[in-house]
């Protein structure tokens, strides 16, 4: 099958379906209420979805955790409404990007009751289950997951253990048995048989574990990810998927690598290998917290966020792909993070962040509510936060003493339900979400930031968005041209050119609140202005200004 690259000039609309629309009525989105807001997918640009999972699911973890890959979790609706609503997304020239999360399944997953219920069951070795130390009284190491808990659970009063990285109702497939990595192919058929085109794979670069299992010095948190994270047989296995599925259909695949380097992520990348079409890498996320742990915080400082971009735009240019991105229903809102969200910079800060990292190299991806400027939640306790995320570390909190304090109230601000928050629509009761009690508080701010009054508003962030995905658009310049980084040291100005032969484009971007005098900007007179967030074109950045000159 020819490989048509479209996804080089995609741009790709994250929606997460449960804080999306409700379309039946009980506070939780669904794929009826993704049916009915089609055309304003359409009407914002971009080409292409990236949906998080609606497979059936007990939802611990909000659908990362499925027991059934070819079903829909009911109260998202049903395959028929799934089909419809992929066929109302191509007929729109949207494509489709499905959430693959296959390092570990729900332990409701029919395959994981057979395995733990009967030791001769052939499902058995489809996870990784292993006896315990010291007579079974004791794990079988001392890996730690993702979540503050332990990475392994005992199984019933035996001797054996399963690893989970994730919580206890996400048991880690044995991706060692061919038999897995078959059923996982035929998933993948599965869904591109129907018509998606591409998944983007959740935690990819964690199915392949260091067989020797062995036990590492202790830590609190992912203890053990030397011999979990971009282990042995990695590429192995992605490049037998690619061999035997991807390569058969024009489909994209993104990855995401937590916790791997730019060197590890080239070898995912690089077209001849044929493994993966891009990945997501976090870096830049760690950009306000210390020793890549987000509750560790850390003023944010724009010097590491440029020093990161300038890393991977530098290293992946000419052997791979990057993917571009702020949000993610995994990470709080951007605005309050990286600029500001207080009500009179609110918008220009939301603005200067679209502009800065929409025109790097890669494919950009929106996260839903980030095209209107939607902010974090401001939570006040614990009861206010549903993600078993935000739970475990709070309880870990509670027993360890000296952590508590480190953390303490920060644990509200970064958890993930900040993204997670109903999609604000409108200023009615519940933002236009639903009409009954959404299964998320709405933010408070409904009344000012909303779709309804974004579209009323020539000047919001929703027409900003507007703009610069249509200049976007079939750009050569913004697709292939180099990457060169300008103003590096600079303290509050993140400044780049990209250059195809003699076309360039500049984007030149204040992070802080106050003006800056840049001299430089008078060489950009025989440059045209093309986007700006201000009505100002002089030597001096207004706060949070960004501006996009093009010479062509
Ligand atoms: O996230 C993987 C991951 O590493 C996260 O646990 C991340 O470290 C954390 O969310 C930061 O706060 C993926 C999905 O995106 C996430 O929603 C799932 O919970 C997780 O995998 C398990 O499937």
């Amino acid at each position: 099958m020819k490989q048509t690259n479209w996804w080089k000039d995609a741009v790709i609309y994250q929606i997460y379906p449960r804080s999306f629309c409700d379309g039946n009525g009980d506070g939780l989105g669904d794929i009826p209420g993704i049916i009915s807001k089609l055309d304003y997918l359409k009407d914002l640009g971009v080409n292409c979805v990236w949906l998080s999972p609606v497979y059936d699911s007990p939802q611990d973890d909000n659908g990362y955790d499925i027991s059934n890959y070819r079903d829909i979790y009911k109260p998202f609706g049903t395959l028929d409404d799934f089909k419809k609503m992929l066929d109302g997304m191509h007929k729109r020239g949207i494509r489709l990007v499905m959430d693959l999360v296959v390092n570990h399944t729900s332990s409701e997953h029919p395959w994981f009751k057979s395995a733990i219920l009967d030791k001769n069951s052939p499902y058995r070795d489809y996870y990784i289950i292993k006896k315990g130390r010291k007579n079974g009284r004791k794990p079988p190491n001392n890996w730690s997951g993702f979540f503050g808990e332990k990475a392994w659970e005992r199984i019933g009063d035996s001797d054996e253990y399963y690893l989970h990285l994730f919580t206890k109702g996400q048991p880690d497939l044995n991706w060692e048995n061919p038999k897995v990595r078959e059923e996982v192919k035929n998933i993948l058929k599965y869904w591109l048989d129907m018509g998606v085109d591409g998944f983007r794979c959740d935690v990819i670069t964690l199915i392949s574990k260091d067989q020797r299992f062995k036990s590492v010095f202790p830590s609190i948190a992912i203890a053990g990810q030397k011999y979990y994270v971009n282990g042995p047989r990695l590429h192995e296995y992605l490049h037998e998927l690619y061999r035997d599925v991807y390569a058969n259909y024009d489909c994209m695949t993104v990855g995401e690598t937590v916790l791997s380097t730019v060197e590890q992520a080239k070898l995912l990348v690089e077209p001849q290998r044929e493994e993966l079409s891009m990945i997501f890498n976090f870096e830049h996320t760690d950009s306000d917290n210390y020793f890549g742990v987000k509750y560790f915080y850390r003023k944010f400082d724009v010097r590491r966020l440029k020093k990161t971009v300038d890393k991977w735009q530098g290293e992946l240019a000419g052997c791979g792909w990057n993917s571009l991105f702020i949000e993610n229903h995994d990470q709080r809102r951007s605005a309050g993070r990286f600029g500001t969200d207080e009500n009179e910079l609110r918008k220009e800060s939301a603005k200067m962040l679209g502009a800065t990292y929409f025109f790097l190299q890669g494919t950009p991806f929106i996260y839903q509510g980030q095209e209107i400027g939607m902010t974090n939640a401001h939570f006040q306790s614990i009861d206010e936060i549903q993600d078993v995320e935000a739970h475990n570390i709070y309880n870990l909190c509670q027993k360890m003493k000296i952590i508590k304090p480190i953390v303490g109230k920060h644990l509200f601000d970064v958890s993930r339900d900040n993204a997670r928050t109903p999609m604000q629509w409108d200023d009615s009761e519940y933002a236009g979400f639903s009409n009954v009690k959404p299964w998320l508080m709405v933010n408070k701010n409904k009344d000012e930031i909303n779709v309804k009054q974004s579209l009323e508003d020539n000047d919001s962030v929703y027409k900003f968005y507007q703009k610069i995905i249509s200049f976007r658009k079939g750009n050569e310049v913004i697709k292939d041209g180099e990457y060169i980084d300008l103003l590096r040291t600079h303290k509050q100005v993140f400044a780049y050119k990209r250059k195809l032969n003699d076309k360039e484009i500049v984007v030149i971007s204040n992070f802080a609140n106050k003006e800056v005098k840049l001299p430089v900007l008078k060489e950009m007179n025989n440059f045209e202005l093309v986007i700006s967030n201000y009505e100002n074109n002089s030597e001096v950045l207004k706060p949070y200004e960004t501006r996009v000159y093009k010479n062509y």
